[in-house]
């Protein structure tokens, strides 16, 4: 439960001339929790009843729950608190894991309301995986319970022996009916829904360039890496539908890992079919000056008909400098981030931050100011533990960043 006090904090502010510090990194324990209560934001603007997972350092929930990342070998203890009203699980979807702690609820365990349920296994093959609960499950996945999980190798290489790339970049395909949704009662065989809302990480047709109202501060979804280099991409589907990727013949697009295993032969893709459950993991090399688009297709799996688009955009690096800033992280800094006391917030386009706004994720304004410069530095210490949205203004150019007290 959240606050219902709003707290007006005249934050006292230290305005700063020079250069934003860069590389800063949040990387929190992977301790989730789950709700019941969520809202996803549609790209029409609707309130969509979601059920999640979220970082309990944030304190609220996503669809897709948050990314979790771990490196071959690792030994994970997975802990989730469960402060819903019904029971769920985390399963480990094609991770080596032993059966007890395979989430399955007849074969593992079930974490019921207000308990704590903790999975533990070795993370002893790279790849792109997923996790997702596993019970009344058609109900709970179409409610938003799934998430990503990758496995990186070390030394920038995909697997042992396998290619150098330059960074990765998950894409979680999914899907779910508007009206189960609205209302959800009761499962229902796999075969039954037809979904009408499709999403690539949760965002669907203009949210992909220009970021979702619905998980505070998250940028879009525009992929781009310096000419030369090659990007990962993680593919990998939760959606009710086939999702049939048109990778454009440019990007030289090839297929290296199929379900978390290298697979024999590497081969080229232009089209990729993806059924649920199913994860690659592609490499592309935007060629200089590269921009365009892969075109995510979402084909009825009853009916073989086609029934939806959206595109994810692709752009060389050298195209982001000077261009208009579409993705939010890359337009303002926060560091440190989690702090206790003290944040710098830096403005890279080296505008003034000018009216400044910071909202709890409730969307309560709880401090603001005006700032004649590109950084700024903010005391934090009486916010309350949390995560929150700070936001700039200048004229036409509006910047948002999260940060964690
Ligand atoms: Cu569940």
């Amino acid at each position: 439960m959240r606050s219902s006090i709003t707290f007006l904090i005249a934050a006292s502010l230290i305005c700063i001339h020079g250069a934003p510090s860069l590389g800063q990194t949040f990387s929190p324990p992977p301790l989730l929790f789950t709700g019941m209560d969520g809202i996803l934001i549609s790209d029409g603007g609707m309130e969509i009843p979601v059920w999640g997972y979220g970082l309990t350092a944030d304190g609220y929930i996503t669809v897709p729950g948050p990314l979790l990342e771990y490196e071959t070998g690792d030994d994970v203890n997975l802990a989730f608190v469960n402060n819903s009203p019904e029971s769920h699980t985390i399963h480990l979807h094609g991770l080596d894991v032993d059966q007890a702690n395979d989430g399955v609820p007849t074969t593992s365990f079930i974490v019921v309301q207000d308990d704590v349920g903790s999975y533990a296994f070795t993370a002893s093959e790279p790849g792109t995986f997923l996790y997702h609960c596993h019970v009344t499950t058609t109900l709970h996945l179409t409610m938003g319970m799934y998430g990503m999980i990758l496995v990186r190798h070390p030394g920038g290489v995909l697997f042992e022996g396998g290619p150098t790339y330059y960074s990765d970049a998950p894409l979680l395909f999914s899907d779910l009916e508007i009206a189960t949704n609205l209302a959800p009662v009761q499962s229902f065989p796999f075969h039954d829904i037809r979904p009408d809302y499709f999403m690539v990480n949760g965002r669907s047709g203009s949210q992909l360039e220009t970021g979702s109202t619905g998980t505070p501060g998250e940028p879009g979804t525009i992929l781009s890496c310096p000419n030369g280099e090659s990007l990962a991409l993680r593919l990998g589907s939760m959606a009710y539908t086939l999702t049939k990727l048109i990778i454009p013949s440019e990007l030289g697009a090839m297929c290296y890992m199929s379900d978390g295993r290298p697979v024999p032969t590497p081969f080229e893709v232009e089209e990729l079919d993806i059924y649920p459950g199913e994860r690659f993991t592609v490499l592309i090399s935007p060629d200089a000056e590269y921009d365009g688009t892969i075109e995510v297709q979402s084909w009825d799996m009853v009916n073989q008909t086609f029934v939806h688009s959206n595109f994810v955009r692709i752009r060389d690096a050298a195209l982001n400098i000077g261009a208009p800033q579409t993705q939010e992280t890359l337009s303002l800094s926060i560091s440190p981030n989690p702090s206790d006391d003290f944040i710098s917030i830096n403005s890279y386009d080296e505008r003034n931050l000018a009216d400044w706004t910071i909202f709890n994720t409730s969307g309560q304004m709880i401090a603001k100011g005006h700032c004649n410069s590109p950084s700024m530095r903010i005391d934090i210490s009486h916010f309350e533990s949390g995560s929150y949205i700070l936001e700039s203004i200048n004229g036409e150019h509006l910047k948002r960043a999260r940060f964690v007290r």
